[in-house]
């Protein structure tokens, strides 16, 4: 469907300013040139990603772990922000009501983009924290010699993302779920809907009474259940949604 055919409903709530939070995952970034998760390519070195962003994989081998990080930050570094984080950006400092952003994404690409409030429920690949007791360390600097650095107690650092079968930040997912549960419309964005909790935000919101639309040009676990599926690419229908709501600046 195209925006100029919007429901009225959601035309409704994109003009009135309604409270919105909006979820995204890897594919917000595809445009950016940034591999997905799951995208066809396989992400890195013919990996599978979910192998690689493990506790376990870090504990056995953190040189390759390390190695796909710095892969990652340097892919990160040369890709630019596209026209959907920068009309959320736009959008967010527009907005005269509730705007929230949550994201799964680690790249920082949001926050270049000029995004100050958005929840990172993943972490970030720009800050480390030791492998031992967790404290956060200063932002990652590519000279610090050899991989794995080590944390002053010795420890291997790590990057300060939450890998599979670690738990999310518990501030990052109580907010996240209350965001969902007072929004009156939830927009989810470049994401795939399998990994949980984070793909478990949409449904509270709708359960909450929320007006769902998925933004993905492929099918999802959760394009079922939303009230709209627009499908495209994040970086042509997030601006023409955001320009629905009044927002000007940005890419918008
Ligand atoms: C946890 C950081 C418990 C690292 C990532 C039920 C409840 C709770 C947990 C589970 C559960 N069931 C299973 C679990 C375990 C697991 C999980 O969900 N597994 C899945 C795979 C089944 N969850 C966890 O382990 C979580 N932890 O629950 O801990 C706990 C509690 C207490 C104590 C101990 C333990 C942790 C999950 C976080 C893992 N870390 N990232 C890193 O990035 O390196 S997740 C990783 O996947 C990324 O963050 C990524 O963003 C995320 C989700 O993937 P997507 O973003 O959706 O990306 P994907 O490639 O899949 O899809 C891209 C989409 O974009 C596609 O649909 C494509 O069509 C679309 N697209 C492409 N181009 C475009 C586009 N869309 C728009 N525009 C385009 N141009």
């Amino acid at each position: 469907m195209e925006t100029a055919t919007l429901p009225p409903r959601l035309l409704a709530l994109l003009e009135s300013g309604a409270p919105l939070a909006v979820l995204t995952g890897a594919g917000v970034s595809a445009e950016s040139g940034l591999a997905t998760f799951r995208g066809p390519q396989g992400m890195w070195e013919g990996l599978d990603p979910a192998s690689l962003a493990t506790p376990q994989a870090f504990q056995n081998d953190p040189l390759t772990v390390w190695r796909f990080y710095a892969w990652r930050r340097r892919q990160a570094l040369a890709a630019e922000p596209n026209p959907a984080h920068v009309a959320l950006a736009a959008w967010e400092s527009a907005a005269t009501g509730r705007f929230q952003l949550v994201t799964q994404n680690v790249d920082g690409l949001h926050e270049r983009a000029g995004s100050r409030g958005a929840i990172r429920l993943h972490g970030t690949l720009w800050r480390l924290r030791c492998s031992v007791d967790a404290h956060e360390h200063d932002d990652f600097r590519e000279e610090l010699g050899p991989l794995p650095p080590r944390c002053t107690c010795g420890a291997p650092l790590r990057p300060a993302v939450v890998w599979f079968g670690e738990p999310l930040p518990t501030a990052a997912i109580e907010s996240a779920e209350r965001a969902a549960r007072e929004a009156a419309l939830v927009l989810v964005a470049g994401t795939s809907s399998t990994v949980y909790p984070a793909a478990a935000l949409p449904r509270i919101a709708r359960a909450a009474g929320a007006y769902v639309v998925e933004i993905n040009p492929e099918a999802t676990a959760l394009t079922s259940e939303v009230d709209l599926h627009l499908r495209g690419a994040a970086g042509r229908l997030v601006p023409e949604l955001a320009r629905h709501a009044g927002v000007t600046s940005g890419s918008a």
